[in-house]
């Protein structure tokens, strides 16, 4: 694995637009958190690989755009070391992963080079604090998503999907979190795998009915098929294309996009084994070491 390394694939270069993380949320004109702040103890939690404590039980005033901007000063700081952004991660798109993680609406990450791991390297568990992997649907995009966006007009814009495993690595104590907490602390992401097949939108009978099968050391775990998020993966991508154009941002040509959870997570161990297998898409195991 080469989690922190080289990115690999064409992913086209990018960086967030213009946004200054000290504006912070403000009650009645008073600041009442400072964005750049949690980032900052974010981008520690992470380098140490400490857990910390939620930022919404300290500050009952902490928001979702006080979150999004904390997150983009939290990825920014990987952008000043080198990193490039290729691209985003949705989370909390399937009833799976809200019920796993007791938040009951979808989010978006960022997903920079050095987040992209090589197909059959193993995880690294001293990289990461406590690290849980789940299967996605990732889409790599020929071309820009436009708004409105919608299902037909995503697999119009995508050149091709694959079978993804999302590794989470939450910085919060006990995986646990708000909605802005996760936010802030970029949809709990640490790495991600691609599989070894890429297909067309075209090329798929069905784009909900991808069957993943999940193995941990040999035995069936768990089961799903992709319509768990939002009811197509496609409509994950476009749910993000438009909350991204609601912000001044936009989905890109190169850029790859990972969909969310279509199983719910899984603990990474030492020695431990676990495997995703997708309906036409290939294998990914993902080894602890
Ligand atoms: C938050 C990120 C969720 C997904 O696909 O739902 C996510 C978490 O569960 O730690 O990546
Ligand atoms: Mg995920």
């Amino acid at each position: 694995m080469q989690p922190f390394g080289p990115c690999v694939g064409p992913y086209g270069a990018a960086t967030i637009p213009a946004c200054d993380p000290h504006r912070a949320g403000h009650a009645g004109g008073v600041q009442v958190i400072d964005p750049q702040d949690i980032a900052d103890e974010l981008i520690v939690a992470e380098r140490e690989r400490k857990a910390i404590g939620q930022f919404s039980e300290q500050d009952p005033d902490f928001d979702l755009d006080t979150a999004y901007r904390a997150q983009q000063a939290f990825v920014q700081s990987k952008l000043d070391a080198g990193e490039r952004l290729v691209g985003y991660k949705l989370g909390l798109t399937s009833r799976n992963k809200q019920v796993a993680m007791g938040v009951d609406s979808p989010l978006y990450g960022r997903v920079t080079s050095g987040m992209i791991c090589g197909y059959g390297e193993p995880v690294q568990l001293d990289r990461f604090i406590h690290p849980r992997v789940e299967s996605e649907i990732a889409f790599l995009l020929a071309r820009d998503v436009e708004p409105p966006a919608t299902v037909i007009s995503v697999l119009a814009a995508t050149d091709v999907i694959f079978g993804a495993v999302d590794i989470l690595d939450s910085r919060y104590e006990g995986f646990k979190f708000a909605l802005t907490d996760v936010v802030a602390d970029n949809a709990s992401a640490g790495g991600f795998y691609l599989g070894p097949i890429a297909r067309r939108p075209d090329e798929v009978a069905d784009l909900r009915l991808i069957g993943c099968v999940v193995r941990v050391s040999g035995d069936v775990v768990m089961t799903a098929a992709s319509a768990a998020v939002m009811g197509h993966p496609a409509a994950s991508v476009a749910w993000l294309a438009n909350q991204l154009a609601a912000e001044g941002e936009g989905l890109k040509a190169g850029q790859l996009v990972f969909s969310g959870g279509v199983t719910a997570p899984v603990p990474v161990e030492t020695g431990g084994s676990v495997t995703f297998e997708f309906d036409g898409l290939g294998s990914i195991e993902v080894a602890g070491v």
